[in-house]
């Protein structure tokens, strides 16, 4: 089997694995957590360094879900990376468990409680910034829903980014123009999405979500840049037509 074809195969076990888990539970963000299955996939099988026996490795890639609703995807990957046993996906958003319905750091592998929206990008330029204090090559990956950027303390993070020079954090924006009460043109518009970014000094680059093949190739690409100002990433969904 090709390198492409295990990360698709693994991709397919995930979603399998995340909707067994939200109809055993009768309840879930089914919607979120299908759309950046394959975001999650590319990083933890194909780009991030970490250690499932060794969670808190101090040199360790760090990934922090800012969308954090989307936790069943998370909650898929952890355990099928084995930072969990994957039998207790079963007691998701059961009473005492604590795969609970937003990531929490009870759980091996989580770095930061995450649920109310527009906070994750704030503590990864706290990561970024220390880890480079340090002079540690530790890298920093935060996946934002396009929704979320309606808060504003995620511009104040993207500003201070580009302050700090921080080439070692890589924004992900999970574009898929919906968010929970609406599209997001509808709700808060956020175009032109790829301009304001680059306004805020970050290097914008627009790939397929839903490719892993070419998101593995993307972020390693965008690893490759070091030293320089702009080496910010924002990755977001091809423009889709939704029905
Ligand atoms: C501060 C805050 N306000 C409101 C919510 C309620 N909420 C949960 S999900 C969601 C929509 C998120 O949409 P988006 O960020 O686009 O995520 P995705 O489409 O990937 O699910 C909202 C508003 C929240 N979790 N936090
Ligand atoms: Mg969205």
């Amino acid at each position: 089997m090709t390198e492409l074809n295990r990360l698709n195969r693994k991709a397919v076990e995930i979603r399998k694995s995340l909707l067994e888990m939200i109809y055993e539970a009768g309840t879930g963000h089914t919607g979120s957590s299908l759309s950046n299955t394959d975001i999650l996939v590319a990083l933890y099988y194909g780009v991030m360094k970490i250690d499932p026996n060794n969670p808190n490795w101090e040199e360790r890639d760090r990934y922090i879900q800012s969308k954090g609703h989307a936790v069943e995807s998370y909650w898929a990957v952890l355990a099928d990376k084995g930072f969990f046993p994957k039998e207790e996906l079963k007691t998701f958003s059961k009473y005492n468990s604590r795969l609970i319905g937003h990531p929490n750091n009870k759980v091996p592998g989580v770095e930061m409680n995450t649920g109310a929206l527009g906070h994750g990008l704030s503590v990864s330029v706290g990561m970024a910034l220390s880890a480079k204090m340090d002079k540690k090559t530790i890298r920093v990956f935060t996946l934002m829903g396009d929704g979320e950027l309606a808060e504003g303390s995620v511009w104040e993070a993207a500003m201070s980014a580009a302050q700090y020079k921080l080439d070692n954090l890589i924004g992900i924006i999970d574009r898929n123009r919906l968010q929970i009460s609406g599209t997001t043109d509808d709700v808060m518009s956020n175009e032109p999405l790829d301009k304001k970014w680059e306004s805020f000094g970050w290097h914008v680059i627009q790939v397929d979500g839903n490719d892993v093949g070419e998101l593995v190739r993307v972020f390693n690409e965008a690893l490759q840049i070091t030293g320089k100002l702009q080496s910010f990433w924002l990755i977001r969904l091809k423009e889709r037509e939704f029905q």
